[in-house]
């Protein structure tokens, strides 16, 4: 995959309050293109797969619930430095700590509950769209 994309879920608490159409537009209105998308549930042990790097931390079974408790919205995103910028875009984990306009900011509730993910490297956007995406899938 080109290194010019990205890997992104709209989090259950991101869905649950119908936010998916906001989200996906100011999205596409900062540059990004979607490649390949869909509305999906994780289990358990996607989720755990998924965040296995977290596997340690003494929030992960509070993650895997929360990741698990709905469906999400994956997407794979296309844009020049698209890791980079989709960060910039989301904002910090904690929304108490993301820049205004971000979509943290505007819709998270929490560290945990943070509305959105964005892959943090061209390695992990191209692990993490390999795990919801098969090639045939994404345009
Ligand atoms: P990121 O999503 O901004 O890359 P990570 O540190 O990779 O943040 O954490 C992955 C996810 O785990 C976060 O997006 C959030 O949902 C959850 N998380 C991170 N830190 C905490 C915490 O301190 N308490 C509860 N959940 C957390
Ligand atoms: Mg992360």
């Amino acid at each position: 995959m080109a290194t010019n994309r990205t890997f992104t879920m709209l989090k259950p608490d991101a869905v649950e309050k119908g936010h998916i159409g906001a989200i996906l537009e100011q999205i596409n209105s900062s540059g990004f293109r979607i490649v390949a998308m869909k509305l999906t549930q994780m289990t358990q042990d996607d989720a755990r797969i998924f965040y296995a790097v977290h596997k340690e931390r003494p929030f992960f079974g509070e993650l895997v619930e929360y990741m698990t408790r709905g469906p999400i919205v994956a997407a794979v995103l296309e844009k020049e430095n698209a890791v980079e910028d989709f960060r910039t875009l989301i904002g910090a984990t904690n929304p108490d700590e993301a820049a205004e306009g971000t979509i943290r900011k505007k819709y998270a509730a929490s560290i945990g509950e943070n509305a959105v993910h964005g892959s943090d490297s061209n390695e992990n956007a191209r692990i993490e769209s390999a795990f919801h995406f098969s090639g045939r899938e994404m345009f």
